[in-house]
């Protein structure tokens, strides 16, 4: 089973897409190896099935956008490996989470750290995603910056939702980590690729929750810097762009 999953990089090979993350947390999930492709914003009209967007993931030759697709057709492909979504109920109110994070989260994060997201990116991707991300933020990069200190205040009002359910169960998912997790793990991983920006204050139950999803599968969302870490058992990362 060859799987290839492609991906935005910065400059110097660190992941650091969110909606990525979420691919490459369910695919240590279910114990697949993969073998990660960098590509740059100029490289998204030539992913394979006409994607445009990032994780694009090809399962022997079957190419699948979307990372919620991608979830489920790891579950349906590979049954006999730990489910991400457990059951049909559980799976419609990760929905609700998915939603949750993009566009609570993920929107209240972005204007926090896009300067430092161009900035780490290579040159070439940079005027891209400064025109698209300033049409979307309706203000320039630096302007969006410039506010976060007060910005982190309210976003951390904001997902107290996750501190009430971190109250009751040690994971999103319910006893152990599933989809759910991964979907919100992602984004603060986002955050922590992209950013110095201090975006949880250390006694806060989202930082241990966090803290707890970096160490699974032997660290595999903490072990990651500079240059990508490559399991022993991993095909080595390759890069499409140069
Ligand atoms: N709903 C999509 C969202 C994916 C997404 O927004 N990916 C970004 C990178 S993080 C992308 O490919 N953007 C293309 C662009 O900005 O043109 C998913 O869940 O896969």
């Amino acid at each position: 089973m060859a799987i290839t999953l492609y991906e935005l990089a910065q400059a110097d090979g660190t992941r650091y897409s969110p909606y990525c993350w979420r691919v490459r947390w369910s695919l240590r999930h279910k114990g697949l190896d993969f073998r990660s492709v960098a590509i740059g914003f100029d490289d998204l009209q030539k992913l394979p099935g006409g994607s445009r967007s990032v994780p694009t993931v090809e399962i022997d030759g079957r190419v699948v956008n979307e990372s919620w697709r991608i979830a489920e057709v790891l579950d349906e492909t590979f049954p006999d490996r730990p489910s991400l979504f457990a059951c049909e109920q559980a799976k419609g109110a990760t929905r609700f989470v998915e939603s949750f994070f993009d566009k609570v989260v993920n929107s209240s994060l972005l204007p926090l750290f896009a300067r430092e997201i161009h900035d780490r990116m290579a040159v070439r991707d940079q005027a891209y995603f400064r025109r698209t991300r300033e049409q979307m933020l309706k203000r320039t990069l630096e302007e969006a910056q410039a506010g976060r200190d007060e910005d982190v205040l309210r976003f951390r009002t904001a997902i107290h939702p996750i501190r009430l359910t971190l109250k009751t169960q040690p994971w999103l998912s319910g006893e152990t980590p599933g989809y759910a997790d991964y979907i919100g793990l992602a984004s603060f991983q986002w955050a922590r690729l992209s950013s110095d920006f201090k975006i949880l204050v250390d006694d806060d139950s989202v930082a241990d929750w966090v803290d707890r999803g970096l160490d699974l599968f032997e660290g595999f969302g903490r072990n990651v810097g500079a240059r990508p870490q490559i399991d022993a058992t991993f095909l080595p990362e390759t890069s499409s762009s140069g």
